[in-house]
């Protein structure tokens, strides 16, 4: 494929790369996405359960569904796109992995200079005392509560309507307007403000190549498309 070997040329020479994953990195290992035929739980979208007001409505509804995503999550591993994309990270002198994934399977394959700006699955909030703890019982117990305040937790996750942690935007900024290659690997690019991450990136200079089954609205700025499974083409990059 033409675009690999301009894609593999330029990483050769690149002193900074930027990554950008979505759910689409993930599908190869079985965890479903948001917005493909797999997307929905007892009929519900992302967009109805992942916001503050369905916690605040229903807290049992939204927390027995991160439950059944923590039991599936669980039992899946790292696939060769996420091994790929931590050994990046040693090849690179500057990197850095912006992923909006909360399955934290980027950090099993080993990635540590990375950003989880929608938060992780594996870690819960006080929504009285504000505490954030690790949590990997599978089953969780509903309702959970604070080790320390006993009051309830909520998944330390970004829900549609919550901003992103200031400290994750400056950092995804700085990686985008510095990098001289950004691979958007299996992301729609419909949620903001990750869908806008492309576009900083080019205007900053940088060589985009999208990785991903279909077009997205990306497909158009980006300097190389590569269609196919993440699984298949990332490892072909090293
Ligand atoms: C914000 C946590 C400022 C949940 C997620 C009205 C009111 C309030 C806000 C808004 C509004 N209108 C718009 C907004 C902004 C909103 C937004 O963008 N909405 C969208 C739906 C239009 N964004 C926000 O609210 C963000 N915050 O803007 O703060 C603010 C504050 C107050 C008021 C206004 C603004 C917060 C966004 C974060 C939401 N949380 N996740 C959870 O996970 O439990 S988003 C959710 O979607 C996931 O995190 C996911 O990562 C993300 C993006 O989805 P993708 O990763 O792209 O996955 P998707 O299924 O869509 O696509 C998969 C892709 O992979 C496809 O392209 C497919 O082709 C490809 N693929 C599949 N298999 C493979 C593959 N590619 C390669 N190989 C394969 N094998
Ligand atoms: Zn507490």
């Amino acid at each position: 494929m033409a675009g690999i070997l301009e894609v593999k040329t330029r990483l050769a020479t690149a002193r900074s790369v930027t990554v950008l994953t979505g759910a689409g990195i993930s599908a190869d290992s079985g965890v479903p996405t948001f917005r493909g035929a797999d997307g929905l739980w007892r009929n519900f979208r992302a967009e109805d359960l992942a916001t503050p007001g369905a916690f605040a409505r229903d807290p049992r509804l939204v927390w027995e569904w991160y439950n059944w995503r923590r039991e599936l999550i669980a039992t899946r591993k790292p696939n060769p796109a996420h091994d790929a994309v931590a050994a990046m990270e040693r090849r690179f002198s500057r990197f850095w992995l912006i992923t909006q994934n909360v399955d934290g399977l980027h950090r099993d394959a080993g990635s540590t200079r990375l950003s989880e700006i929608h938060g992780n699955i594996w870690k819960v909030r006080c929504t009285a005392c504000g505490r954030i703890e690790d949590n990997r019982q599978v089953p969780i117990p509903i309702l959970p509560v604070c080790t320390l305040c006993h009051k309830l937790v909520r998944p330390h996750i970004v829900w549609f309507g919550e901003s992103l942690a200031a400290e994750d935007l400056a950092t995804s900024h700085a990686a985008l307007e510095s990098c001289d290659v950004l691979l958007i690997i299996g992301t729609s690019g419909m949620v903001y403000p990750a869908a806008s991450f492309a576009p900083v990136a080019k205007s900053a200079g940088a060589f985009v190549v999208e990785i991903n089954l279909d077009a997205t609205p990306n497909s158009d700025l980006v300097d190389v498309a590569l269609q196919g499974h993440a699984k298949d083409i990332v490892p072909l990059l090293l």
